[in-house]
């Protein structure tokens, strides 16, 4: 059956009524997202691909962990919400189709968006604070309480052994220039790659609750307040570093040419006003030693994200979606640029850290 129809059938067990229209939402890479119309309400109806997630079960019990918690607060005064889940017509947290297909269907923000690009530092502060509330409302869930979704996620040294695995049997020396070239790029910062887990290990830094994937795109802005009002898609909240949201945040929102741009680099002030924003909301939540760190995070999750995109290029296109061939290699090398955009500007990155440092 074809994924509209799927889809179609699927809105149904969620709706009694009447749907007069389902079209694609968004940009997401992993999952199949609609929005649905129906004579009361939209919402956002999402098949959740079980190739990534193994068992999308525990994504949904994860969600409905958070949901609870978000519940349990006050309202935020400002109006910062996250989508909640909408129950099946029977009382499930999710349906699954004939095909084995997993789908779920979640409020829909409305009068909000997100945007392709930041364009001024108001908005990279908005994404902070966003960022922050999350963090701060994540804070009061037990890491334990979650299930790890998505095993190996944001475990840099575990996509570089992946990466080996697919690498062992090429030879880089008959291969495109452009693939020779983002392979040298790998073996010329492999050593670093395991600093935030080794970290981890230290006993320097511990795991939280955490997003997982607070690109630019899952941030919706208030369309007449411009302010970020919520942080969409909630498939990778569990335990994890901070770092990682941080650097997911930063390598995202300060890179204003986007993910398939072909000249990125790494907006100083952006970030300045994006951790203003988060400071401003988490308080001391970042302990000194998180700050040491923070360049790391900075460095690692574009290299990370690059070498993730490599190897799928490499794997046949098998993980993330792709609208034609090489896709996710020029994915690797915009993120590629932007891991060099960082390290040009680290002197100056460390020092706006240490400005941070001093006022906290
Ligand atoms: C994927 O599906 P989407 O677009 O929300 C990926 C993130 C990447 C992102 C890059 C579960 O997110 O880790 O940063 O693409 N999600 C997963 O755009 O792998
Ligand atoms: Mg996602």
């Amino acid at each position: 059956m074809r994924l509209s129809e799927t889809a179609a059938r699927a809105a149904t067990e969620f709706e009694a009524g009447e749907i007069s229209r389902i079209e694609p939402l968004g940009r997401g890479l992993v999952n199949d997202t609609f929005l649905v119309d129906t004579a009361g309400r939209r919402f956002v109806l999402q098949r959740i691909n079980s190739r990534v997630f193994p068992e999308p079960a525990a994504v949904m019990a994860n969600l409905r962990v958070l949901s609870d918690h978000a519940q349990r607060r006050p309202a935020d005064p400002c109006g910062w919400r996250l989508p909640e889940i909408i129950p099946t017509r029977t009382g499930g947290d999710f349906h699954q189709d004939e095909e084995g297909g997993y789908w779920r269907a979640l409020s829909f923000i409305e009068g909000a968006r997100s945007l392709a690009a930041l364009v001024d530092s108001a908005q990279a502060e908005e994404v902070g604070r966003a960022l922050g509330r999350f963090h701060v409302l994540a804070a009061g869930i037990p890491p334990a309480s979650l299930h790890d979704t998505l095993p190996g996620f944001h475990i840099a040294p575990a996509y570089l052994a992946r990466f080996d695995e697919i690498t062992a049997g090429l030879r880089p020396r008959s291969s495109p220039a452009e693939l020779q070239g983002a392979l040298a790029f790998v073996e010329a910062r492999r050593s670093g790659t395991g600093v935030l887990e080794e970290a981890k290990r230290q006993g320097k830094l511990s795991l939280r609750v955490i997003h997982g994937d607070p690109k630019l795109d899952n941030v919706l802005f208030d369309e007449t307040s411009g302010r970020a009002v919520s942080l969409i898609d909630l498939d990778t909240v569990k335990p994890g570093l901070i770092h990682y949201d941080l650097g997911d945040c930063l390598r995202s929102c300060c890179n204003c040419a986007g993910e398939s741009g072909q000249e990125p680099w790494f907006d100083l002030s952006l970030c300045r006003a994006i951790l203003g924003g988060y400071l401003a909301e988490t308080g001391d939540l970042l302990a000194p030693t998180d700050l040491d760190y923070l360049y790391e995070a900075v460095r690692l999750l574009p290299f990370e994200l690059g070498l993730r995109f490599l190897t799928d290029h490499l794997a046949g296109d098998m993980y993330f979606k792709v609208d034609e061939p090489g896709q996710n290699l020029r994915r690797a090398w915009t993120q590629f640029h932007l891991v060099e955009s960082v390290e040009q500007q680290k002197p100056a990155i460390l020092a706006m850290f240490q400005g941070l440092r001093l006022r906290g």
